[in-house]
């Protein structure tokens, strides 16, 4: 066992303790009263899960382990020369709780580099779709064909004590964070680059070789993609990717069940999707208008457009979220410091000062203010990554941290089989008239 995964290991049997002494003495304490809205309404604001690797507030946003995005932005070892946080430092916080030393990085990162191997069925499954498939699509496809290399699931099969399905969930997780960059870059070089692939580099930081396979050796890009993995890695429990492989991974599917899963909700366009839509949106309305910058008045004539077509502008509000997305300000000062005179980005900073006030004035948005998305595309574009379906799988490689980290906990914790109470609009009329009773079945 590696030290990594025995700290792990007493990092959970003291939590374990914690959560079996919370469930003596409070088991039966309410939390919250929860509204027929809210059941109707995505369940917007229940607390109903326990997600230990981070947590959002509504005004402040997203802390990992108590830590803020800027605070890990300084606190988390760089690369040799470099400014961003290294990704795998996020991972070591989320899944220990405690900040790593440069050393526990470079562990992670050299362990990585050496599961990194990809079979050829993989790269197969993912040549047999068609080149005009979505990547989201092959991404998925791409994990599925990797799930024959889970240990989970062989063990289970044999017959292993349930005290022991988190080291071979921990043993997955290392696995597929290791294997994902390779195939999200096999999949980007044969939809976009001919096929002509590259070869990982095992000098490099995991971010770093993932800029590298993908074919760009900008020291701006590669510090960009140690920025996006950070960032991108993990929004608390509810959000439908993270939610998504909790639910399904407590079925017991394994972690690359449970994860591909997680990517299919990452691929709706409310959610992760929601990157490639931004640019798009921002192509198109630049287009529209005869290229070039456009105007303050220009976008928000477009905005209103869009709203009046009946379709949401993209990287804009938040299901929890009240105020800009901290994400949304790493990518701006990455930015500012970076390509301060872009002029997409110039562009995205424009739409930043028009649409909030105009969702304001909808009156029924509950936060007009961007999101993690609103300014991800910009940035790529800039380093030549224009091809913009391909931003959600950036986006779903990063995830994995997040959610495969939490699938380690939940398994730790021994977390039960998610199974919430539903019920019919027939049941909903009868309640309200005092006729049936709520019950916990
Ligand atoms: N543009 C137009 N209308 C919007 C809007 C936007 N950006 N954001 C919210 N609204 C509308 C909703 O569609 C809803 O309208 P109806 O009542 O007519 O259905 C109303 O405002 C209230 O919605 P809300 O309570 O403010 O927001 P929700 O929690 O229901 O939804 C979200 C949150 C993100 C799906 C929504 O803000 C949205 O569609 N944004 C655009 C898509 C996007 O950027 N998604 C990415 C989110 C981040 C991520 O997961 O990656």
């Amino acid at each position: 066992m590696g030290y990594i995964k025995e700290k792990f290991k007493v990092k959970a049997d003291e939590l374990n303790a914690e959560v079996k002494d919370l469930l003596k003495n409070h088991g039966t304490t309410k939390i919250e009263d929860v509204t027929l809205a809210q059941v109707y309404q995505g369940m917007r604001g229940i607390t109903g899960l326990v997600t230990e690797t981070s947590l959002l507030d509504a005004n402040e946003g997203i802390r990992f382990r108590g830590y803020s995005i800027p605070e890990l932005r300084e606190a988390l070892p760089k690369a040799p020369g470099g400014a961003e946080p290294l990704p795998e430092g996020l991972f070591y916080l989320m899944l220990i709780g405690e900040l790593p030393g440069e050393a526990d990085v470079q562990y992670i990162s050299s362990l990585l580099g050496r599961r990194s191997h990809v079979p050829n069925h993989v790269f197969d499954a993912i040549e047999a779709l068609p080149i005009s498939t979505h990547p989201m699509t092959m991404f998925t496809v791409g994990i599925m064909a990797l799930q024959t290399e889970s240990v989970f699931a062989k063990a289970y099969a044999e017959g292993t004590n349930k005290k022991d399905y988190w080291s071979y969930v921990y043993e997955d997780t290392l696995n597929l964070i290791a294997r994902l960059p390779r195939i999200a870059a096999y999949i980007y070089r044969r939809k976009y680059k001919n096929g002509d692939h590259i070869q990982p580099n095992g000098m490099l930081d995991w971010a770093g070789n993932f800029a590298h396979m993908l074919g760009y050796s900008d020291e701006g890009f590669r510090e960009l993609m140690r920025l996006y993995m950070v960032i991108h890695a993990d929004h608390e429990g509810g959000n439908v990717s993270a939610h998504t492989t909790h639910l399904v991974g407590s079925a017991l599917s394994d972690p690359y069940l449970a994860f591909a899963a997680g990517m299919n909700g990452l691929a709706g366009p409310l959610h992760g999707l929601a990157n490639q839509e931004v640019i798009k949106w921002i192509l198109q309305m630049r287009e529209e208008l005869g290229g070039g910058m456009p105007t303050k008045e220009e976008i928000a004539a477009y905005v209103r457009k869009t709203l009046s077509e009946g379709k949401v502008v993209p990287g804009y509000g938040h299901a929890v979220l009240r105020k800009t997305d901290p994400r949304f300000t790493a990518q701006m000062e990455f930015a500012k410091s970076h390509l301060p005179n872009d002029e997409l980005v110039r562009i995205v900073w424009m739409v930043y000062e028009t649409v909030p006030p105009i969702l304001q004035e909808l009156g029924k948005v509950k936060n007009p203010w961007p999101n993690v998305d609103a300014h991800s595309g910009a940035l790529l574009v800039h380093y030549g990554l224009v091809e913009y379906e391909f931003y959600t799988v950036l986006f779903g490689v990063s995830r994995a941290l997040g959610v495969l980290a939490s699938l380690c906990w939940d398994r730790a914790l021994g977390l039960s089989l998610e199974r919430p109470k539903s019920v019919t609009t027939e049941w909903m009329k009868l309640f309200v008239n005092g006729k049936v009773e709520a019950s916990a079945e």
